[in-house]
């Protein structure tokens, strides 16, 4: 079952409407056993792992929502700007759908896996001589005037979609966590996980932007709680840390190699009415993290995702996520997405070996 199904009394779709879906949604929620500071400190600490959506990432959840929108509002044709994993989920959903989608890519920034399925589901891919924000730019200018729709997330139905996550987390936990980790780069994910756990908790918020949140009050609340939404960034592509926008973006985490996000505003909303924080890691962090969670709980994400447990953990070393605390962080994309990475920080090499038995046993012990 699609997440428009599942929720569909909470979302903006008509009755009638023809759904686009790939049976997006109900990811696992996981939790961690094996990582030292979290059970030091009794925190209960889960991934929400986005990375077994359809195309490998959360956007599915957004795209679902904004490709049935996009068609029943007659558009033959999406386009978008991308790191990668929205212009994947646009090219997916727009196939399905049967109409056509262009999408603008950063120049040589774009992880190998996204730019394979952008290209496999026939998506007009345009390589930019510029970054995201200049690729954002260039889509909303376009989208303005051309009979084309814009499927980023300054599109609000993406985020109505989006926001269904938080509703499956609380329909799991049985409650809201205490902290919610998330990575932020254009910060539309933050945004919608909010307006998710508001509208749960049947509470307006200023990070909706669809009907400036008035839509909350229609609806029934099925908890009393709300989280506290901690955001986090790559140390060189990291504007909410900076108070202004980044010009020259750079991270390894290349999801997230954003210097403007556009969702400034909700996000700031978003931590502020939940009286969270953003906080910041180097690169080094950020892979130390993703192969800490692929060696030690058998979770591979890809960098981006990463650097939501990497916050969680550091602050609840510092004592600024308390110990018996609750907390998610949201994996929202998968490590298959960038083997490249993934083979360059492996440790062991790959060992050549004879195909006979004793071979195979001599290197086998020789390394034990
Ligand atoms: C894996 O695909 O912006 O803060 O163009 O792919 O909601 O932008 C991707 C973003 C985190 C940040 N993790 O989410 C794009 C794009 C992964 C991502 C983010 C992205 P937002």
């Amino acid at each position: 079952m699609g997440l428009i199904e599942r929720y569909r009394a909470r979302l903006p779709v008509a009755d009638g409407a023809r759904i686009i879906t790939l049976g997006e949604g109900s990811t696992p929620l996981i939790q961690l056993q094996n990582l030292a500071v979290a059970n030091a400190r009794n925190v209960s600490l889960y991934v929400k792992y986005e990375g077994l959506n359809p195309t490998g990432s959360f956007k599915d959840r957004g795209m679902t929502m904004a490709i049935t929108r996009a068609v029943n509002a007659g558009s033959q044709a999406v386009l978008c700007a991308s790191t990668g994993n929205t212009s994947a989920a646009a090219a997916a959903y727009a196939a399905r759908a049967g109409i056509a989608c262009y999408v603008l890519i950063p120049d040589g920034k774009v992880a190998m896996g996204k730019l394979a399925q952008a290209m496999i589901h026939g998506a007009v891919v345009l390589q930019i001589q510029g970054n995201f924000d200049d690729g954002m730019k260039l889509v909303k200018q376009i989208a303005a005037t051309e009979p084309i729709t814009l499927v980023n997330s300054v599109n609000p139905y993406r985020l109505q979609g989006q926001k269904t996550a938080a509703f499956e987390i609380i329909d799991a936990l049985g409650a809201a966590p205490d902290f919610h980790c998330l990575p932020v780069g254009n910060a539309g994910n933050i945004s919608a996980y909010w307006i998710g756990y508001s509208e749960y908790a049947g509470q307006t918020t200023g990070a909706c932007n669809l009907c400036d949140g008035q839509c909350a009050y229609l609806r029934q609340a099925v908890t009393d709680k709300r989280p506290r939404m901690l955001g986090y960034q790559a140390a060189g592509a990291a504007p909410f840390l900076r108070g202004e926008p980044v010009a020259e973006p750079e991270t390894v985490a290349s999801a997230i190699r954003i210097g403007q996000p556009q969702s400034w505003e909700l996000a700031w909303a978003a931590s502020r009415e939940s009286g969270g924080w953003f906080d910041e890691f180097s690169d080094t962090d950020i892979l130390a993290t993703q192969a800490l969670l692929a060696n030690r709980e058998g979770i591979f994400c890809e960098p981006a995702s990463a650097v939501s447990v990497a916050g969680a953990l550091r602050d609840i070393e510092a004592g600024k996520i308390p110990a018996h605390s609750s907390v998610v962080c949201t994996l929202t994309g998968h490590g298959l997405k960038d083997p490249d990475i993934a083979m360059r920080q492996s440790a062991a090499p790959v060992t050549k070996v004879a195909a006979n038995p004793d071979e195979v046993k001599r290197v086998i012990f020789a390394e034990c």
